[in-house]
């Protein structure tokens, strides 16, 4: 079978992963900004090394969660092999295992739900072949991919309307092209809005306890020129009030990785204390998410699934104690910003007001998913 992936995924900007004949290459997030390591996986280790690779953070951010779970699975499905029954019986313990790696990022599951309806409509046909299987998965990968990058495009459009020219902006986290198969989104905004003419400035979350802002956002926004400056999480405030050296923090702009049908937003730990920093100082907060990230399965924040990380990812850092080795630790990966604290969301469709609900008045999750 030929490579429909390569086309698309390989190039010269940034990317967290890309499908050749060799297998899936994934950017390994972890050794950033230190060290550019690529990690290969060839088509019969590509779905453990993917899940791991999620798991531990190799790869990570809301969309490009999805992404590298749906190129594992056109790695693996562009060599089919065995019955068809038997190659369809695969593909599903494949997904399930994808499935466990991490809970709170909906993407992951949009991503799955979409090859997973592909696949089953491809094996369901008359005189269905594997190769027929092996087709309809790599086309919902690579429809994944695509709709993904255009969502972050159209982000980058609608959020840069928001910003002026000299504003500084505050985010947490990890919200660029490494986090999405595009530009990024709420990275993607600050970059849009640069593109056109303004002069914004970032100002960076390290985001304890594994410094995705100090590692990633700082990395990226030096690496495309954006004027970046990193504080630790507690400055958060008092920086909203001090102003950046006389500059006023104008907005924050930030990602999810699932949003309620009411609005509430879960994302990376910390954001809520950002966003009631925020209201404080009456700074808008806008979440950057596309549709893909709208849950309207979930009726408020209560219902979003936590990720809880091993304890020692606070006890220590790059490997060396911070605190006693024993000490009790509770690790939550992400929080629930209630939609009272959000001032819009910033979607591929345009802006949503804090009044609308997400799910309903855009129907985003639902259009997107069918
Ligand atoms: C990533 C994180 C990002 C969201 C949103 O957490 O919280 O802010 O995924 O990303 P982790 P995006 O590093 O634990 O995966 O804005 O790209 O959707």
């Amino acid at each position: 079978m030929s490579d429909p992936l390569r086309a698309l995924l390989v190039r010269d900007d940034l990317r967290p992963f890309f499908l050749d004949g060799h297998g899936l290459h994934l950017l390994d997030q972890r050794d950033l900004p230190a060290h550019e390591t690529w990690r290969v996986f060839g088509d019969g280790g590509v779905i453990e090394g993917v899940a791991r690779s999620i798991e531990g953070l190799a790869v990570r951010g809301a969309p490009a969660i999805g992404g590298a779970a749906a190129l594992a699975l056109a790695a693996f499905a562009r060599r089919p092999r065995g019955t068809l029954a038997s190659f369809v019986d695969t593909l599903k313990q494949h997904d399930a295992r994808l499935r466990r790696t991490r809970p709170t990022a909906v993407n992951l599951f949009v991503a799955l739900d979409a090859i997973a309806a592909a696949r089953d409509a491809a094996a369901g046909r008359a005189d269905a072949r594997s190769d027929d299987v092996a087709v309809a998965v790599v086309d919902a990968a690579e429809a994944y991919c695509h709709v993904d990058e255009a969502a972050c495009t159209a982000m980058g459009a609608h959020g840069a309307a928001l910003l002026d020219d000299g504003d500084v902006v505050v985010t947490v986290c990890h919200t660029g092209a490494l986090a999405t198969c595009g530009q990024g989104t709420a990275l993607g905004v600050v970059k849009s809005a640069r593109k056109a003419g303004k002069d914004v400035a970032v100002v960076a979350l390290e985001t304890r306890p594994l410094l995705q802002g100090a590692r990633l956002t700082a990395w990226e926004c030096q690496r495309d020129r954006i004027p970046v400056t990193l504080i630790t999480d507690g400055m958060a405030a008092f920086a909203l009030n001090r102003g950046l050296r006389g500059r006023r923090i104008a907005r924050a702009l930030v990602g999810a990785d699932r949003i309620a049908r009411n609005g509430d937003t879960a994302n990376k730990i910390g954001t809520f204390a950002l966003a009631v920093a925020c209201a404080h100082h009456d700074v808008p907060f806008h979440v950057v998410a596309p549709t893909t990230t709208f849950d309207e399965t979930c009726p408020d924040g209560h219902a979003i699934p936590i990720e809880e990380r091993a304890a020692d990812e606070v006890r220590s850092a790059r490997g060396a104690p911070l605190s006693p080795v024993d000490v009790g630790v509770w690790n939550p990966a992400f929080d629930v910003t209630p939609a009272s604290l959000v001032t819009g969301f910033v979607t591929e469709r345009g802006l949503l007001s804090r009044g609308a609900s997400p799910a309903r008045s855009a129907s985003p999750a639902a259009a997107a998913r069918r």
